[in-house]
């Protein structure tokens, strides 16, 4: 591991690698690690939460008390809207677009973000995640909702912190997936994971066997058929998005959140889940789809549309692709 690599190093060295970067990214890069070091901090904290003063209440400073998803989001917007690289953002926990106040200056990038996906995890102590993507933006042009509505492919960057028994964040800007790892007494994520690539075909799946009542004949053929192969899959299932997807990342697997009876476009969120992890995964050499569709083609119609998804190792995604035939049976 290379261990003097800081994040915001590479990010440089990045930069200094690709012709006409100006280094926007970079300086926008530095205020989202230090929202990620603030929230994991705050992540960390969160079993003493109840000795401070639960969420809704007073700690003993007479401070209001977040949840931690509203700490998380609220930390974002204020780390990120005045630097003067973005127009405006999008966040999981907000109905509305978020514009930089025109009191500070507006950018060329929108960032689009779940501050704190899983967080129904964080009583119990599970790992959770901050998912990002950040796309371009005009920033002469009158912003609204319309300009967040962009395909997945035209995403310019996108990456993830994963709060678990360390803190990773992890990005891509289209030049592979680079991993870096929180040392907290250093105070600085050093590269951990440089390059990431994903294994072509593994040996775990991530689906939540309880909706299969629920599930369309397809799905239920697959992971039929998973369970009875000879390659011996194994099922692992956190219930937060980003650990499972950064376990197969590293591992190789599929993760399934498909369309049912029950959701019919599915669960997860395209504009700031789905299609910022699936920059990633084919970035790794991995598959991004919704069954039937490369995630990263959907053009959005609302900025907090669901979309079902199929995402991991490349040969495992299209063999579950191969039963989306039967999804109408
Ligand atoms: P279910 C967490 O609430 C989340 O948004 C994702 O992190 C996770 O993958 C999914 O929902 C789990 O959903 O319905 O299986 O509990």
């Amino acid at each position: 591991m290379n261990i003097g690599m800081t994040l915001t190093k590479f990010l440089l060295e990045e930069q200094r690698r690709l012709p006409g970067s100006k280094g926007n990214f970079t300086a926008l890069f530095s205020d989202l690690v230090v929202a990620a070091k603030i929230i994991s901090r705050e992540v960390n904290r969160a079993g003493l939460i109840d000795i401070l003063g639960a969420a809704g209440s007073k700690n003993v400073h007479g401070e209001e008390v977040q949840k931690l998803d509203e700490y998380a989001n609220t930390t974002i917007i204020k780390t990120m809207e005045h630097g003067g690289h973005l127009s405006g953002m999008a966040s999981e926990e907000m109905d509305e677009i978020i514009k930089v106040d025109p009191k500070y200056p507006r950018g060329k990038y929108l960032l689009l973000f779940d501050p704190l996906d899983g967080s129904s995890n964080i009583d119990v102590n599970i790992s959770v995640g901050t998912i990002f993507s950040i796309l371009r933006c005009n920033p002469e042009c009158e912003l609204t909702e319309k300009e967040f509505l962009k395909a997945g492919a035209e995403q310019v960057c996108a990456g993830y912190i994963l709060y678990s028994s360390s803190t990773m964040f992890v990005y891509t800007t289209g030049h592979g997936v680079h991993g870096f790892t929180l040392d907290p007494n250093v105070g600085e994520f050093l590269l951990s994971h440089e390059n990431i690539r994903i294994p072509d075909r593994g040996k775990i799946y991530s689906v939540n066997e309880g909706n299969s009542r629920h599930w369309l004949p397809g799905t239920s053929l697959y992971i039929e058929k998973l369970k009875n192969d000879e390659k011996n899959y194994t099922a692992r299932y956190v219930g937060s998005l980003v650990a499972d997807f950064h376990r197969n990342l590293l591992k190789g697997g599929v993760f399934l959140y498909p369309a049912d009876k029950k959701s019919v476009s599915g669960k997860l969120r395209l504009l700031y889940e789905a299609n910022p992890l699936a920059f990633i995964v084919e970035q790794a050499g991995g598959k991004a789809s919704t069954g039937d569709k490369r995630i990263l083609d959907i053009v959005p119609e609302k900025l907090h549309q669901r979309v079902p998804l199929i995402i991991g190792s490349k040969s495992d995604v299209e063999e579950a692709e191969s039963f989306w035939k039967y999804q109408d049976a």
